[in-house]
This record gives structure tokens, C-alpha cells and sequence, in this order.
């Protein structure tokens, strides 16, 4: 006999910093964990899929996640966009997680199987001058990784995207957002010669990415991704806001740099265009933002396709939930080519124990039987959570832009 549903938990917490998580039960008393976290947002996925969404999961079969996935986004009608997507996303990771657990196989098994030994990944390096962050650089390569993220300070700006004073970079501001001042111009002037002296300091070899998070005018990034092609980035990442897939063939027509773009992305229509249109080199649709496992995978088959290969977002707004089902894709995946992993505060690894780890600067999913992780009930109380935002950005003129 099927086994059913029987509970759909959603738990809103702050183990240092906010998660929204489905926790699925079914009768055989099998546990499915799924991620919903939408950072600054956290509520209104959670009531969606409380209020919405989890009445229709009880009495329903868990093994029907495909037909599930279609019920919640045909279903909705109005459907696309963030909230719905990242509470479809969850309970479809959770489905995935209750088979692998119900057939006793961690989930890159079910996806097919390995295509790699193990997941390349990235780490961030930050520093406010090129100093502090080549001594980040110098740390991850000692760690044994090969692939950076540079951030740097922008002379003349307080705030710059990407530099904080924690290990681990955070953004969402808590009470209220922080209200940030951008100097495109100072910016693309100053840019290129931190890739180049970082690419000076480490040598061939170091993998290096940067992210524009969205900042600049197609005709603007297309003069920074010209600059810095000497250098041989890995990639130039968000060089334009993401609402415009045409941006990205006029940047393309210029420069040889790789680009890569999605992290906002919530469905295969958001990067159809992108995709099919070879204007990318890397998705990086994250599992929790795009639909869970089920629609990525889609996303990732059509990227195959055209030769464009994945990357999946990793900051730590995206829960050790979802990296888990990030690894378990990504060594299961053709055309995975690299995992972002920023890291996370202490008590989010202790807050999600996890199978999942860092081997030789690489990632491995580890063989428990589904996602293999777990949650600490201990660090997820609703009590913990406080309202967070995040940064809004002016130009110096005090006009809003792209965050
Ligand atoms: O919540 C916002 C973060 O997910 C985002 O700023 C991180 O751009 C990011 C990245 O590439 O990790
Ligand atoms: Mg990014």
C-alpha cells in the first residue's frame, strides 16, 4: 500500500540567521526536509506554504513527486516568481528526500548515479583593499580550494556588496534595510586592477569569479568584461539586471570573459531565452529558488543542450537543506561545472547536521540515505526570528537601483 503524508511542518527559525523549513512526515513515519528561505521574505513563503500549501499535502502520496510538483504549480494559476516557487521547491526537495530514504539511497543515486569523483566549488574572498583581500585569497588557497570569488572596496563608498566584517559575509540588514550609495563609474575604474593584481598575486591555476550583483548597463558591462579578459576570469557574474535576457547578447558580442547569470531566476522560462541563445556560459539557478530538484533538473537538461553549463547559487541564505540537494545534483549531473559554497555561522552546521562536507577543497554529498540531513530541533525556535532586509542602493544622485 502507499505510504501518505500525515504532516507538513513548517518551521521559521534564526540559528544566527533566518530559514524557513518544511519538515514532511508521512504514516511510515518517514521525515522529508525541504528549504523555502527566501532571504528579507521569509514570512510570506512560510504562509504560503502553511496556509496554502500544506492542507493539500496531507493524505497524498509521497512518491508522487512529479505529479505533486505539476498539482502546486498548474494548480496555483497564478504561479511563477519567488514565494511560490521556493515553497514548491521545498516540498518537492522534501519528496525527493522521503524516496531516498524510503528506498534506502542517497539521492545522487536515484538521479543516476555519479558522473564525478567530486564537486568543484568556490569560496569568497573579500577585503576592503587588495591587501586584506589577498590575505582571504591566500587562506582558501592554503584550505586547499582553487576557485575565488574577489570582492573588493570601492574607493569612496562606505558599503560595497560583498565586504562585511563577519567571516561570513551577510547582508540582510535586521529591523530595517540598510540604505547603501553606488559610484558606477568608481567602480569600473577601479575593478580591473584588483582582478589584476589578484591575478598577479595567485598565478594560472586559481580559478577566479567576480560578482556585479546586477549593477551595470549592458554597454557598461560589456566595457568591464573587455578590461579584465587579460586577466582570465572564470566568470564575470550578474553584470546586468537579470529581468533582461536581450542585455546579455549585446555584453556577449564584446567580450570574450565567461558570463554567468540566475541566481533570481525562478522557472526555465526566467534564462529560456539566455539558454537557447547560447548569451551564457553559467546558470546559477539555485534548487530552493527555482522549484526544488525536479524543475532544475529541467533547467540544467535544457543548459546541456546548448552547451551552457550549471552553477548552482550557494550563499548561506541557501539552507544546508538545500546544498545537500545541490551536491547530490551536482555530482549526479553532466554539465554541473562548479557548486558556490560561502559557508555558514557555526550553529547553521549544528542547527542542520549534515552528511555533506568539504574533502580537498572539493564537495561530496556523503552516503546517507536521502538528502542526509538533519534538523536540531534545539536551534529552530520560532522564537529566535527577527524581521530582515535587505540592502536598498542609490546611485549618488539619490536615485534607487538594482541592489
Ligand atoms: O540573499 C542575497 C544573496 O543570496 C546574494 O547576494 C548572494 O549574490 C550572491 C551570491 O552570488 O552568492
Ligand atoms: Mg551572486
Amino acid at each position: 500500500m502507499a505510504d501518505v503524508i500525515e504532516q507538513a511542518e513548517v518551521l521559521v527559525s534564526s540559528p544566527s540567521r533566518n530559514y524557513v523549513t518544511l519538515r514532511i512526515v508521512t504514516r511510515d513515519g518517514i521525515v522529508g526536509l525541504g528549504d523555502a528561505t527566501v532571504n528579507g521574505r521569509e514570512l510570506a513563503v512560510a504562509s504560503y506554504l502553511r496556509d496554502h500549501v500544506a492542507p493539500l499535502l496531507i493524505g497524498r502520496d509521497p512518491g508522487l513527486i512529479e505529479d505533486t510538483w505539476q498539482y502546486l504549480y498548474r494548480g496555483a494559476y497564478w504561479r511563477r516568481g519567488p514565494i511560490g516557487m521556493a515553497a514548491i521547491g521545498a516540498v518537492d526537495v522534501a519528496l525527493w528526500d522521503v524516496l531516498g530514504k524510503r528506498t534506502g539511497q542517497p539521492l545522487y543515486a536515484l538521479f543516476g548515479g555519479r558522473v564525478r569523483d567530486r564537486l568543484a566549488t568556490y569560496r569568497h574572498a573579500q577585503g576592503w583593499d587588495i591587501a586584506a583581500l589577498l590575505e582571504q585569497v591566500d587562506a582558501h588557497r592554503a584550505a586547499g580550494f582553487d576557485n575565488i570569488r574577489v570582492q573588493a572596496g570601492v574607493p569612496g563608498l562606505d558599503i560595497v556588496y560583498g565586504i562585511g566584517n563577519g567571516s561570513v559575509y551577510e547582508p540582510a540588514g535586521r529591523a530595517a534595510p540598510v540604505e547603501e550609495t553606488w559610484d558606477t563609474e568608481a567602480y569600473l575604474r577601479h575593478m580591473p586592477g584588483v582582478l589584476a593584481a589578484v591575478r598577479e598575486h595567485v598565478g594560472d591555476g586559481v580559478g577566479l569569479l567576480h560578482d556585479v550583483h546586477h549593477r551595470l548597463t549592458p554597454i557598461q558591462a560589456a566595457r568591464l568584461g573587455k578590461a579584465v579578459e587579460e586577466f582570465g576570469l572564470f566568470w564575470l557574474e550578474d553584470v546586468t539586471a537579470a529581468e533582461d535576457q536581450e542585455a546579455l547578447r549585446l555584453v556577449r558580442q564584446h567580450t570574450t570573459t565567461p558570463l554567468a547569470i540566475g541566481e533570481v531566476f525562478n522557472t526555465v522560462w526566467d534564462c529560456q531565452q539566455l539558454i537557447t541563445q547560447r548569451l551564457i556560459d553559467y546558470i546559477r539557478t539555485a534548487v530552493v529558488h527555482a522549484g526544488g530538484i525536479s524543475h532544475i533538473r529541467k533547467i540544467f537538461a535544457l543548459a546541456e543542450i546548448f552547451g551552457v553549463q550549471a552553477a548552482p547559487h550557494g550563499p548561506s541564505d541557501v539552507s544546508p537543506v538545500s546544498m545537500a540537494a545541490s551536491i547530490h545534483l551536482g555530482v549526479a549531473t553532466h554539465n554541473v561545472a562548479i557548486q558556490e559554497y560561502m559557508g555558514y555561522p557555526d550553529l547553521v552546521h549544528q542547527a542542520f547536521p549534515h552528511s555533506w562536507h568539504v574533502e580537498e577543497g572539493h564537495l561530496q554529498p556523503g552516503d546517507e540515505p536521502g538528502l542526509g540531513v538533519s534538523l536540531n530541533d534545539d536551534l529552530h525556535s520560532p522564537d529566535d526570528y527577527e524581521p530582515a532586509y535587505l540592502p536598498v542602493v542609490r546611485r549618488r544622485d539619490g536615485t534607487l537601483t538594482d541592489w
